[in-house]
């Protein structure tokens, strides 16, 4: 049975695990049309994490601000479409988690290399906060750092691997939460890597 981290919040360990070479395959064709860049932090330093998106939506950042766009910014072109794998799995790990109906039209693509990390933070640009989020870890472990509603919260670490799926909703939503600076090592699949998916609603309503 899906283990509960805390209220609202699923972690599926292994769940895409059973399907790795189809993820592999549906985050490849996204990148062949949007490969993974570093994008510019508000302010102008570099983000450590190389990111691309696909869906209707995508996460952008750049040094004025963070925002949802329907273009990459790279070509101006819209960004790929999610793949059909993609979109389904994560409507899957939702129900399984017990949220039907979901409805994802952006998805972010996280890609770690050794050193790279993500400071704490919310996830507060999407529209509805009470559609859950979904994010998908392929490739080598991290150290989760979840924490609580304030930046002062105690955090808690969580080792996530490779086919790890964490759904979050509910009062954990707008959780503030990290990743540690990713370890070197080698996965038998993705190399030097980690890759993180996070599916949103970014302006569907749930
Ligand atoms: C908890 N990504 O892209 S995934 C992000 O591993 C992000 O790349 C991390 O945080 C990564 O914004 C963490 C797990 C996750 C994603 C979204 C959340 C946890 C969350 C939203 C609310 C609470
Ligand atoms: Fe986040």
């Amino acid at each position: 049975p899906p283990q509960p981290l805390d209220a609202g919040a699923v972690l599926l360990r292994g769940f895409a695990a059973a399907r790795e070479q189809e993820w592999l395959q549906a985050v490849g064709r996204v990148t062949a049309q949007a490969p993974f860049r570093v994008m510019t932090r508000p302010g102008g330093a570099p983000l450590s994490v190389a990111m691309t998106n696909c869906g209707d939506w995508g996460w952008v950042s750049d040094a004025q601000r963070y925002r949802y766009s329907s273009t990459d910014p790279a070509t101006g072109l819209p960004w790929p479409a999610m793949p059909a794998f993609m979109q389904a799995q994560a409507v899957a790990a939702a129900a399984a988690a017990g949220y039907p109906g979901y409805a994802p039209d952006a998805c972010l693509m996280n890609r770690y290399q050794p050193g790279a990390k993500m400071t704490l933070h919310r996830d507060e640009d999407e529209m509805d906060w009470s559609a859950p989020i979904v994010s998908v870890s392929l490739g080598l472990p991290c150290t989760f750092l979840w924490g609580g509603p304030t930046r002062q919260d105690p955090v808690r670490r969580v080792p996530l691997t490779h086919g790890d799926v964490l759904v979050w909703g509910g009062p954990t939503r707008m959780a503030y939460h990290g990743v540690n600076p990713l370890k070197a090592g080698q996965h038998h699949l993705l190399g030097a890597q980690r890759w993180n998916l996070t599916f949103r609603m970014a302006k569907r309503y749930y």
